[in-house]
């Protein structure tokens, strides 16, 4: 046998192919790894991780050791819209069709604690997840849902209190008592603070939550998962996998130490900590995350010196992403999702949703969540996933990339240490910013095409085809949600109620005595998710975010190149014949905290020489017209991610001409189906701007409307 080649020999061989050094074939990843085309044995020498055993420290291969071919992943799909009536016939029938575990999506109303009859939630109840107003709901969600028995997950932050409070009193009067309820609770709220924004109180007092239901369900709940340390809404937000790791598990030690400051020992909650991240199209590196994460959390844990084992042990759920989705071609997103899960597979997840379709349009209807939950039953039956416990390791790219993920996020870990914890950084808006910097840079390289999206920004359809999608009647909703909060009311009884709340008010107040305890007595007497999130907020008081703007990344994308420039001298051109800036407000209206694009979109305009406005979160459109004729601006751009545009865009233009300010121009960006646009176009909105949008494209649009408008 002749020798084997040396890797100088590869190196002559590939610059012959390619006719350039390969070195110039390296991609650098949006986290600064460089991802070489060639892989070898070198790449290991010092990885110091090899050789570990799955079920054993650092659990970096799996916390079991079994793992799938023991038990596979859950198939847990994230779902929940309109009634409990309605979503609890969805869950049936999705697990009588091979649905394993059930995870509830809540309306954005019940995630902020208010009841379906405030004024402020109108566009909102049963839009974007289920209305729960009371325990007389929750019963309802979990009819003929053996709690015993199936594992339910809440997705729920804010209204956490009311909300687990509720399924707890569901179960005792399903006679399932507390011990045996299986499940988790999100109860995430540091990564709210930062990307999703779907917090009600301060942080001080937030965390102070978070340790209570630690405490609780350490005490009360040996099955139930207390928290899921989210970094699953960052990586939405537009952060890389850098981030999403390290900040996720930074918030993780936050919240051990929260907890240890009650003086509970680390052994009685650490092993019912959960996790949960995104799993996006980079294959291989979101299964390389995993594994990373997992090395992690051991380091990290061990600081804290539990004695079991299982303590150090990161155990997670994950969905596909969201943002990999499209509007444009959207079969396509079948594709993707069905990636996505694999690499969560191959990553060794305990827990998956794999998205549906249509997500990036709408709620999915029956046919697109069918789909996606046999996507998952096609790779835990058909692809022989299952069958090895974690198939990647020794490949010398994915253990390379486990390695390089791992450094890099211990890195911004201990500089998120070194800023005093996690709580602190946040307060300091460092990763909130970074976050956003990222999304910016990545909208900017989808729109110069350097990050190509099929169907998108390349082999783009000449015609897009309708497809269904599930539309809520919003007002119905809301109409049988206060017909039956007036129920409860009627008849609960008055004094027991108000004894409960203010029991729960005085326990928020003083610092003695758990909340969820206390929150549980009030679920108990009927009080509404409103009411007991009120008596918080009277003890706690209300956070309000002021909304900052990132600069000079989305220009900086481009240079100045042509394109770019065209635009930044017509827009110069015409703020000289106006005689000052264009003004722009992003405007987000109702409960929808997610602002990723808006925020993208004004850090964009900005660069492209807009004076932008970023309102604040949550306004009613009545406000949100207020803040644009205080700013007195040109143009108020609606961001709407969570289906309330039909309501609120249309009450936003009327709430403008009421005021005397008709000239303002409205447009709407977001997640719009193309079925609404004529609706919205008959209603005073100007355009339209759908997923997918060039950035450069909507400023062009915006800035022809105002010159229109001019010369009118
Ligand atoms: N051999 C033996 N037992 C196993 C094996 C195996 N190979 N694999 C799993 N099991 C056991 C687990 O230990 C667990 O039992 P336990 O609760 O008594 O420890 C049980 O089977 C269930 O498995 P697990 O991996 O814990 O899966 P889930 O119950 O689905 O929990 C987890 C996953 C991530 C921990 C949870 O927090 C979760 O479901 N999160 C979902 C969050 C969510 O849906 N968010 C929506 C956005």
């Amino acid at each position: 046998m002749t020798d084997r080649p040396t890797k100088d020999a590869w190196k002559k061989l590939a610059e012959r192919e390619i006719k350039a050094p390969p070195d110039t074939l390296t991609w650098n990843t949006p986290e600064g790894i460089e991802v070489k085309p060639l892989y070898t044995a070198e790449d290991l020498e010092g990885v110091g991780h090899l050789g570990t055993l799955p079920g054993f420290e650092p659990f970096l291969r799996g916390p079991r050791a079994t793992m799938y071919t023991g038990r596979p992943w859950t198939i847990r799909q994230y779902a929940g819209f309109s009634t409990a009536e309605a979503s609890n016939n969805f869950y049936r029938k999705a697990l009588a069709a091979g649905q394993q575990g059930v995870s509830v999506a809540f309306d954005l109303a019940t995630h902020r604690g208010y009841d379906s009859d405030h004024p402020r939630v109108e566009g909102d109840v049963g839009k974007a997840g289920v209305a729960i107003d009371s325990v007389e709901d929750m019963k309802i969600l979990f009819d003929g849902i053996p709690l015993e028995k199936i594992s339910v997950s809440m997705t729920m932050n804010g209204a956490v209190i009311p909300i687990l409070a509720n399924f707890i009193v569901a179960g005792e009067e399903q006679g399932v008592p507390r011990a045996l309820l299986s499940g988790t609770i999100q109860n995430d709220i540091l990564k709210e603070f930062m990307v999703r924004n779907t917090y009600i109180y301060p942080p001080e007092p937030s965390m102070r939550i978070v340790a209570d239901i630690i405490e609780f369900t350490a005490k009360e709940m040996p099955k139930f998962n207390s928290i899921s340390i989210s970094g699953y809404h960052m990586q939405e937000a537009g952060s890389t996998l850098v981030q999403e790791l390290a900040f996720t598990l930074a918030d993780g030690r936050e919240y051990v130490r929260a907890a240890l400051k009650k003086g509970l020992n680390v052994d009685d909650f650490a092993g019912r900590l959960s996790f949960f991240f995104a799993i996006g199209m980079n294959f291989f590196m979101e299964a390389a995350k995993l594994r990373a994460a997992r090395l992690l959390w051991s380091r990290i844990m061990t600081e804290f010196e539990p004695k079991k084992s299982s303590s150090l042990m990161l155990r997670t759920h994950c969905q596909t992403s969201g943002v990999s989705l499209q509007e444009q071609d959207p079969y396509n997103n079948i594709v993707r999702t069905a990636f996505e899960a694999m690499s969560a597979a191959l990553g060794g997840t305990q827990s998956l949703h794999t998205n549906s379709f249509d997500e990036a349009i709408a709620l999915p209807t029956e046919f697109s969540a069918r789909i996606a939950r046999n996507t998952q039953l096609i790779l835990q039956h058909e692809t022989g996933v299952t069958k090895v416990v974690d198939p990647l390791a020794g490949s010398y790219y994915v253990e390379a990339l486990t390695n390089d993920l791992a450094e890099k996020a211990w890195a911004l870990i201990e500089e998120v240490e070194a800023m005093g914890g996690m709580t602190k950084a946040v307060a300091t808006g460092l990763p909130k910013r970074l976050i956003e910097e990222a999304a910016t840079r990545k909208q900017a390289a989808i729109d110069r095409g350097d990050e190509v999206i099929v169907g998108v920004n390349k082999y783009r359809l000449e015609q897009e085809d309708d497809i269904d999608i599930l539309e809520i009647d919003n007002s119905a909703v809301r109409q049988a949600q206060i017909a039956r909060i007036e129920r409860t009311r009627r008849q609960r009884d008055p004094s027991r109620v108000e004894e409960a709340l203010a029991a729960l008010e005085k326990v928020a107040r003083s610092g003695e005595g758990n909340i969820l305890a206390a929150a549980v007595e009030a679920s108990r007497a009927r009080a509404t998710v409103g009411e007991i999130s009120d008596a918080m907020r009277r003890a706690f008081g209300d956070h309000a975010a002021i909304p900052e703007v990132v600069g000079n990344v989305y220009g900086k994308a481009y240079d100045d190149e042509p394109e770019f420039q065209t635009l930044v001298s017509r827009l110069e051109q015409f703020a000289g014949s106006l005689g000052e800036k264009p003004r722009i407000m992003v405007a987000k209206l109702g409960q929808d905290g997610h602002d990723r694009g808006a925020k993208v979109i004004a850090s964009a305009f900005g660069d492209i020489g807009f004076e932008v406005i970023a309102g604040p979160l949550f306004q009613t459109p009545g406000e949100a017209a207020d803040t644009a004729i205080v700013s007195k601006v040109h143009v108020v751009g609606m961001s709407s991610l969570a289906a309330g545009h039909k309501t609120l865009a249309p009450q936003l233009v009327e709430a403008l001409k009421a005021k005397g300010a008709e000239n303002i121009i409205v447009v709407v960006g977001g997640v719009i189906p193309r079925q609404d646009y004529q609706y919205l176009l008959d209603h005073g909105v100007a355009a339209v701007f759908g997923p997918g949008t060039n950035v450069l494209d909507a400023a062009r649009a915006v800035l022809d409307l105002m010159e229109g408008k001019r010369r009118n």
